[in-house]
């Protein structure tokens, strides 16, 4: 049998954890011989919440869970971890200016990287899932200088599923049959999701998207502002934020990373920049990527067209104001 592999879950009381807890449990992250021991870290205020969650994974008697540390302490909750997903943080409340939910964020940050960095097993893997996930993710980082760059990234795979779904929707095929969307740059708005190298699996073989949706001013327009927006649109339905369909992506983003992207296929991630694309080196930003043996590479040698070029430096420029902003509100 399996080594049981331990995964951290921050934020765990919130809505997001309530849901992913439960997947990672039945071996969605990581796959279903692979034996779990859950951290959950959340605030005192959630204590007793979270304490909930952890009678309810006792409850559901998940035969991969080897054991669950639930606690308010951070290096209770990173101590050992080979898996952190970070989805704990300061939301923007109504009325706040952006520099104060970005300092909260960046103190969270800067302290859960220290945590991380003294406690968590060697080769850590982080993903941070908590807004601004990118800037959080570049926190982290820059606070953890002993974890490789390579091993913190930031979830932008919601978006790219988000794009699969939306493509999948107005061709009336099946989603499994769409890839190679891209989603470039920043977690918000200003990102750009990318067609022009996805491609449906037909029975007459692979084929471009664009031939097959034949209407480019959907694909440059509607197509691009649905996704962006997607997240509003489920706030405005839901009275609440994504909460299934960004825990499902969380573990497809692990699950590709550990195990592997299928051959042909690549998928976003937000991983530090090394100045692929001419995107600023530096910067947490996604880029379509490969993942073999562990570690992710970003795909290189695709064209950039000029719409595109636009859509990738207004994003990284995004992503430079907010480094600024994290950096301005360490001082
Ligand atoms: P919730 O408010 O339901 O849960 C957040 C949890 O984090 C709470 O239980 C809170 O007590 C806890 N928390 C706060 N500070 C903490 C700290 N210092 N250490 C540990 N835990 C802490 O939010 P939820 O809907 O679960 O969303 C979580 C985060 O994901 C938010 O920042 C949200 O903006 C972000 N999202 C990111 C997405 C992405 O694709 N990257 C998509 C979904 C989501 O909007």
């Amino acid at each position: 049998a399996k080594e049981p592999v331990r995964v951290l879950v921050t934020g765990a009381a919130g809505q997001i954890g309530y849901a992913l807890v439960p997947m990672i449990a039945r071996g969605v992250m990581l796959g279903t011989d692979q034996p779990v021991i859950l951290h959950m870290l959340d605030i005192p205020p959630a204590a007793e919440a979270l304490n909930g969650v952890k009678m309810e994974l006792v409850d559901a008697a998940f035969p991969l869970i080897k054991g669950v540390v639930a606690t308010t302490d951070a290096v209770e909750a990173c101590t050992g971890v080979n898996i952190a997903v970070m989805v704990g943080g300061f939301p923007r409340k109504e009325g706040m200016e952006r520099k104060d939910v970005m300092s909260k964020n960046v103190s969270i940050y800067k302290a859960q990287a220290s945590a991380l960095e003294q406690h968590a097993a060697p080769n850590c893997k982080v993903l941070v899932v908590a807004n601004p996930a990118n800037t959080n993710a570049l926190i982290l980082k820059e606070f953890a200088p002993s974890i490789p760059a390579k091993n913190i990234t930031c979830l932008t795979r919601l978006d790219h599923n988000r794009a699969l779904g939306q493509i999948s929707e107005k061709l009336n095929v099946q989603v499994s049959d769409v890839k190679n969307v891209i989603i470039w740059g920043n977690h918000s708005s200003s990102q750009y999701p990318d067609v022009n190298h996805a491609t449906v699996n037909t029975a007459a073989g692979e084929k471009p998207v664009r031939e097959l949706v034949k209407d480019d001013a959907w694909l440059n327009g509607e197509f691009i502002t649905t996704v962006q927006q997607r997240g509003a649109a489920i706030i405005k339905a839901r009275k609440l934020s994504s909460a299934l369909s960004a825990a499902s992506s969380a573990c497809d983003h692990i699950r590709d990373w550990v195990l592997g992207t299928p051959e042909g296929t690549w998928v976003s991630m937000g991983v530090y920049s090394d100045g692929s694309y001419n995107v600023p080196a530096g910067l947490i930003y996604s880029f379509p990527v490969t993942c073999r043996n562990g570690e992710w590479t970003i795909v290189q040698g695709l064209s950039i067209d000029e719409f595109s070029r636009k859509k990738l430096d207004l994003t990284a420029e995004e992503l430079s104001e907010e480094k600024a902003l994290a950096y301005s509100c360490l001082s």
